[in-house]
């Protein structure tokens, strides 16, 4: 560390010090409580985006704090972006490519580790999704794999599995606030990283909440009928609302006899409710199953009656989770722990609610490759508002690190927000961002790619057994339906975000550069 550096986190350690004389713990280092769901799209938060949902408990967050309305990931899928924010680092160097081959090496770097080994109190609850237990938590008690919404099963750190009863985001906020309150050390500052399985598919609702938002019609989005001209892998890809989605799994048109890809799966889930809770979730869906019988739906009419559906559906469990994010916030301000405290809530990813036809996510098109992120700032930082820059979820590891007065390692890719918290617009801000997304062939067919994107453009290449561009000018044309890639007038362009590209493959180091020789790449996730 230079003496430099050195002074200027004593300082930041001192001006803490003296801010916080309130706070009852005894080392006044910020406190960050990290909420993170799955699957939650910013088009499902009414802060973002009121013509859907009504999120008054997440809207609290960004009204006390900060809304960041240009937040992105690196690379568009749970295991991924988990991988990226515990490491700050891209795919390519923590070697997280994928859900469906990939372990993480928990031997590495990881922001938790830092906080851990600088006197933090750790924790993490509920989704890990990383094949792997947890290393670098004081506390932690994670869902297997997906998990399940009901009655659900947990693994502690004795590697003991147990089942409990109840719905899975009720008790995950039980278990956090639980540690908050009984399990830490409160002479420490600490992390705790409560993280949903809400709102992935396949959208179970809480029991209170079955029969929510069904008299709620929801707005098509005006590209549901898009015919991805232009675009090859937006047309090759398997998350069609009309086609892909499973009438009994996704939609839950369970009838005697049922037999679709996903049918036992689906039973397997709903199995695991008691036979009262059973019996009033039957009566609900098997009402719908009868009236979906009798309008015989087809082409069209079924896509849009699938939606209402998934649309509905989703929404139940947003309202859960934004119920119980709301009483994290009243245990932290009931506490006092609010005053020193950072309060993130962000997403693994975003979402597709309908646009071009689609659930699901993976592509770096708008609606996936940004996720929502909202902060409730300690004290001591005055910014309030709006944020705009540039960010990703690489940034997470540096900005605790820098609010724990840690040094950032070098290696990390991502870059501190603390400047912006505090209120600072960096004239050197970031321009441009890298994605990559590696899990292909797998579940929903989209192809790797990877690319960047500006504040204007975004410029996407997709490759493996394919090799193909696309251009998007996200300022005329937002929905990313006219591929400008090879058009007239668009030369220079091109270029210039080739060479942005080629910078952040460079910068990052990602083995796969532009002159990937596919020849040598016969389907396995790792690149050399
Ligand atoms: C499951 C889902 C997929 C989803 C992946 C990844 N299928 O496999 O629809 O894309 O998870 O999601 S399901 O039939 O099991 O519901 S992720 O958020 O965990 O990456
Ligand atoms: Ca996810």
């Amino acid at each position: 560390m230079t003496v430099d550096k050195r002074f200027y986190y004593a300082m930041a350690a001192m001006s803490a010090i003296g801010s916080l004389a309130s706070c009852s713990d005894a080392d006044r280092r910020c406190n960050i409580v990290f909420i993170m769901t799955d699957d939650h799209t910013a088009q499902m938060m009414s802060c973002f985006d009121d013509r859907h949902v009504h999120t008054p408990n997440l809207d609290r967050i960004a009204a006390d704090g900060v809304r960041f309305t240009n937040a992105f990931v690196a690379n568009s899928l749970s295991g991924p972006s988990r991988a990226c924010l515990l490491t700050g680092k891209h795919s390519c160097a923590n070697h997280f490519y994928d859900n469906s081959s990939c372990v993480f090496d928990f031997s590495q770097q990881t922001f938790p580790k830092l906080l851990q080994e600088a006197g933090y109190q750790t924790a993490i609850v509920g989704k890990l999704h990383l094949e792997a237990n947890p290393e670098g938590f004081d506390y932690w008690e994670i869902i297997p794999g997906q998990g399940d919404y009901y009655n659900p099963h947990f693994i502690t750190a004795d590697g003991q599995m147990h089942q409990e009863k109840g719905y899975l985001t009720n008790i995950i906020t039980d278990k956090s606030i639980e540690w908050l309150e009984r399990g830490r050390d409160k002479d420490k500052p600490f992390c705790i990283m409560i993280h949903h399985k809400a709102v992935h598919r396949n959208w179970l609702p809480e029991m209170k909440y079955l029969r929510e938002y069904e008299d709620k019609t929801f707005e098509l989005p005006d590209n549901f009928y898009d015919d991805y001209a232009g675009r090859t892998a937006a047309a090759r890809q398997e998350m069609h609302i009309g086609k892909d989605m499973d009438i009994v799994y996704d939609t839950k048109i369970f009838t005697e006899g049922a037999k679709t890809r996903l049918t036992d799966a689906y039973k397997g889930f709903i199995s695991r409710l008691d036979s009262a809770e059973r019996k009033e979730y039957d009566a609900f869906y098997d009402s719908l199953a009868v009236d979906f019988i009798s309008r015989d739906l087809k082409g069209d009419e079924l896509a849009e009656f699938k939606f209402q559906r998934y649309m509905r559906d989703y929404a139940k469990v947003v309202k859960s989770l934004d119920d119980n994010v709301g009483r994290v916030l009243d245990y932290l301000k009931e506490k006092g722990l609010d005053k020193n405290t950072l309060i993130v809530y962000t997403s693994d990813q975003g979402f597709y609610m309908g646009e071009h036809g689609w659930f699901d996510k993976r592509f770096m098109y708008e609606e996936s490759m940004r996720t929502p992120l909202v902060m409730s700032l300690p004290d001591r930082f005055e910014r309030k508002g709006d944020i705009g820059e540039l960010v990703q979820n690489i940034d997470f590891a540096p900005t605790f690190l820098e609010l724990a007065g840690v040094e950032v390692p070098e290696d990390i890719h991502g870059v501190s927000l603390v400047p912006l918290l505090k209120g600072e617009s960096p004239d050197d801000w970031r321009s441009s961002l890298y994605y990559h997304f590696y899990e292909y062939p797998a579940e929903h067919q989209v192809m790797r790619h990877f690319g960047v994107r500006t504040d204007r453009y975004k410029l996407i290449h997709f490759y493996n057994d394919q090799d193909f561009w696309e251009l998007y000018d996200l300022q005329n044309d937002p929905s990313e339906m006219d591929n400008l890639y090879g058009k007239e007038g668009y030369g220079e362009i091109t270029e210039t975000l080739k060479a942005e590209l080629a910078m952040l493959q460079e910068k990052y180091d990602d083995p796969v550069r532009f002159g990937y020789d596919k020849a040598r790449n016969t389907g396995s996730l790792v690149a050399e």
